[in-house]
């Protein structure tokens, strides 16, 4: 039996004699998900580009085209030799004129799955191959994450894969209080795909084992409801309060362990005083971080000293951070644990994203996994990935980033794969206006999505049900075979050949393939991998059995405790900070003198928040989640999405209160909006969000009208588009105040 890997799933192929294959789950899969298996049917294959395609009017002008018909002309279909040599042109022309710092190949974006075809490898491989672009740099995911936590205990992908593991925390943690739930809707996903869908069977085995659940956040319904949470509701971007007020309490009433921020911690004191008010006459007590999260002052002191006596988990969801100031959530969390004294203890310390992939709590080993090179990039020049728009708008401009200056490049041309800017990134009318201003834009897409409608050239890409490839993924302890199971669709290549055919006419074949094709290039990787597991102590079979053989499960097993052997001895094991130690205090950050991000963790207001002066009745923070019926907006059109919708229009959850108060019911269609624009939704009153928040989780379709209203329900069009700080420039889309109206 054929398989193929999706982000959200190993797949079984089923293919009866003169039928379509059919995709069905991996049968192993304990908590199996029905995402995608109608990935083939004609309702999904319908947005495929078929042909390479040209905007109109750069068909006919090229470059001198301008930008502003991006997204509103006509495209033309043309022959593939015709297309490759128009964007060959264009991309030569761009890089002896101004050289290749003004080629922008950030190309954010998840892709498919499979480890040689996978989109931002090539696309990466290849500008490096042609002399270098302007790369990206961390995650829409964790931009602050990635830049705050390195400082203050440990980068954010070693975190990732070393937290402690489930079955250690059924076994010892008596308290799991959770930021942001642990939503089983986001742990469908990991990036490679999943052999086993875990987090329904931790959460299970942990509550028998008398684990007890606190929920704090504006959203009750993110997390099992087997588990019997305790919910707290606070008000969206208040957690740092809510922590600094758990930590007064703690400090207090003598329940911080001193010792351990003696031994372990620098710079308590100084946050000490920041905590207790000595530095700025505010003490961040209970009552203060009422008036502010809209919590009781009692929940928060009983919660405290709960925490306190149980072995506690602390943990927060990857949203927290994705917001105005979302580093401080990351080093408050960090904080608080150290209060606590459990850091390197089985069952206690810190998590930041259980829940948010599968591959979080795996006790799954870190292996080598099989990588396609990407070779060496000569441009220096790169941005955090959420300023893109920042970057087209102001060439030369001056931006703060984790503690340098720097400079944004001047770029004329966009060349993205494997991702959709127009489902990602915050603001899009204003990305819009932005995107109008390249003298070139390509895309490589299988479908016919927004991006792709806003380029000037577009190559249709496979999916991977039409080519081969490796499927692994870190963590998750599979490696297998994708079979190829369907014919290409119309004039579909893969990224690989598309880009070998631009290396080929821009002269650089030789750097970019090695002389090799996809097939010598996946025996090439596999190899590799299976001599490097081999230093492992993992057998793998050869190439040829490892094509027709079921997935292989990796049974590297490993219980984890994070940071266990640093609590053990801090000077034998001590951390990759200046100081060895967890930062409470950053003397580094502290000497970057940034407003928005002093030396130790505090309470900074959100640009946009309910508190604000802004938030006049009737406005309510938006909250754009991950969607529970796909990844991202990957396969929008098919069955699983269009289940979360109305009329193919998304959903809107508010509480039950602000509908009334508005006469929405149930269904109603409402306008969603701001000054930066407006969208369509489906009004769903629901109990578990809080009075004052609205939920509209991305990724859907961005259709804009010719009003410019979104007519599919995409937040970013609302949402804003500012860094998270001068430190990180992380993306804050969970920072967004908006009004509703009837639509009916
Ligand atoms: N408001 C708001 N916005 C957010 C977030 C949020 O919480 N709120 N979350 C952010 C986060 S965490 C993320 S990770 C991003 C995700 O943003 P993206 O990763 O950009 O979203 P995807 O929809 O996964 O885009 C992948 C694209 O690759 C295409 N593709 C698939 N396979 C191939 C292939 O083989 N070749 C080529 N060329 N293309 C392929 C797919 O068709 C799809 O269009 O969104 C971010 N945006
Ligand atoms: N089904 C599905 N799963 C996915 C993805 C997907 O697209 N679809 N994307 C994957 C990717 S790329 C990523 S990065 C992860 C992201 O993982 P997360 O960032 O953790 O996921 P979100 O769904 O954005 O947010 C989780 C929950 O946080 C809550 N929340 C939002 N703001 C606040 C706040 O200010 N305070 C508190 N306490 N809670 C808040 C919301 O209720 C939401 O349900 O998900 C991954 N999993
Ligand atoms: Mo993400």
């Amino acid at each position: 039996m054929p398989y193929t890997a999706t982000h959200w799933g190993i797949r079984e192929v089923v293919a009866a004699p003169g039928e379509s294959p059919r995709l069905r789950p991996y049968r192993d899969d304990p908590f199996p998900n029905d995402l995608g298996l109608d990935q083939l049917s004609s309702h999904v294959q319908a947005a495929r580009v078929q042909r390479p395609a040209v905007r109109e009017s750069f068909l006919r002008k090229g470059a001198a085209a301008g930008g502003a018909g991006r997204g509103q002309e006509r495209f033309v279909e043309v022959p593939w030799d015709e297309a490759l040599d128009l964007a060959a042109g264009e991309l030569d022309r761009v890089r002896s004129e101004h050289g290749n710092a003004a080629i922008f190949g950030g190309s954010y974006g998840w892709g498919s799955a499979g480890r040689f075809h996978h989109a931002q490898s090539q696309i990466h491989r290849f500008l490096n191959s042609i002399g270098g672009y302007v790369a990206h740099r961390n995650t829409y995911s964790l931009g602050a994450a990635h830049v705050i936590l390195p400082r203050v205990v440990m980068p954010m992908g070693e975190l990732m894969a070393e937290h402690t593991d489930w079955d250690t925390l059924a076994r010892h943690t008596e308290l799991f209080v959770t930021f942001g739930g642990i939503p089983a809707k986001n742990a469908q996903i990991s990036a490679g795909g999943v052999q086993h869908h875990r987090l329904h069977g931790a959460l299970r085995h942990m509550s028998k084992r008398g684990a007890a659940f606190v929920n704090v956040g504006p959203v009750g319904d993110n997390i099992s409801p087997e588990v019997g949470a305790d919910w707290i509701a606070i008000r969206p971007n208040t957690d740092t309060a809510f922590m600094l007020a758990l930590a007064h309490v703690l400090a207090a009433e003598g329940l911080a362990d001193a010792a351990f921020l003696e031994t372990h911690c620098v710079g308590y004191e100084r946050f000490q005083r920041y905590l207790t008010g000595e530095q700025d006459g505010v003490a961040k007590n209970p009552e203060w971080a009422a008036g502010i999260t809209g919590a009781a002052p009692e929940s928060i002191r009983d919660l405290a000293r709960r925490m306190a006596r149980s072995r506690t988990m602390v943990n927060m969801a990857w949203s927290l951070q994705r917001a105005s100031h979302g580093e401080q959530p990351c080093w408050m969390l960090v904080t608080l644990a150290a209060m606590l004294g459990q850091i390197g203890l089985p069952g206690g310390g810190f998590g930041i994203g259980y829940g948010a992939v599968n591959s979080i709590g795996s006790d799954g080993a870190r292996l080598p996994s099989p990588t396609l090179p990407q070779g060496q990039n000569p441009v220096e020049k790169f941005i955090p990935v959420a300023r893109i728009a920042d970057m087209l708008f102001e060439p030369g401009g001056s931006y703060d980033y984790d503690g340098a200056r720097r400079v944004y490049p001047d770029i004329r041309l966009i060349y993205w794969a494997g991702g959709n800017p127009f489902h990602h990134h915050q603001d899009l009318n204003r990305l819009r206006r932005a995107w109008q201003r390249p003298e070139t834009i390509i895309v490589n897409e299988p479908y016919w999505t927004a991006t792709a409608k806003h380029a000037d050239i577009v190559f249709p890409a496979t999916i991977p049900l039409e080519r081969e490839d490796i499927g692994y993924a870190t963590l998750e302890k599979h490696m297998l075979w994708m079979a190829k199971v369907a014919p290409r669709h119309a004039e579909a290549r893969d990224d690989y050949e598309i880009f070998t055919e631009l290396a080929r006419r821009l002269g650089d074949m030789e750097a970019f393939t090695e002389g090799r094709d996809a097939t010598g290039w996946l025996e090439h990787m596999y190899d590799q991998t299976r001599n490097a597991m081999q230093r492992s102590n993992i057998e793998l079979p050869d190439f040829e059995t490892f094509q027709t053989a079921p997935p292989l499960s990796l049974n590297a097993s490993s219980p984890k405790i994070l940071l266990q052997a640093f609590r053990k001895d801090p000077v034998a094991a001590p951390l990759q900070t200046p100081s060895g130690k967890i930062e409470v205090f950053s003397d580094e950050i502290a000497a970057f003198r940034l407003d928005d991000c002093p030396g130790h963790p505090c309470w900074l207001e959100p640009v946009e928040w309910l508190g604000a002066a802004m938030a006049e009745p009737d406005t309510l923070h938006l909250l754009s989640d991950q969607p529970a019926h796909k990844l991202h907006s990957q396969l929008d059109q098919g069955a699983a999405s269009q289940r979360g919708k109305k009329d193919g229009v998304e959903r809107i959850r508010l509480n039950p209160q602000d509908a009334a108060r508005q006469g929405l019911k149930d269904g109603s269609l409402v306008e969603v909006f701001n000054d930066r624009g407006t969208v369509l939704a489906v009004a769903t009153p629901h109990p578990q969000v809080m009075p004052g928040v609205a939920l509209l989780s991305t990724g859907a379709w961005y259709a804009p009208d010719a009003q410019g209203r979104d007519r599919s329900g995409n937040p970013n069009v609302l949402t804003l588009d500012r860094g998270t700080s001068r430190l990180a420039q992380g993306s804050s889309a969970q920072s967004c105040l908006v009004h509703m109206r009837s639509a009916e």
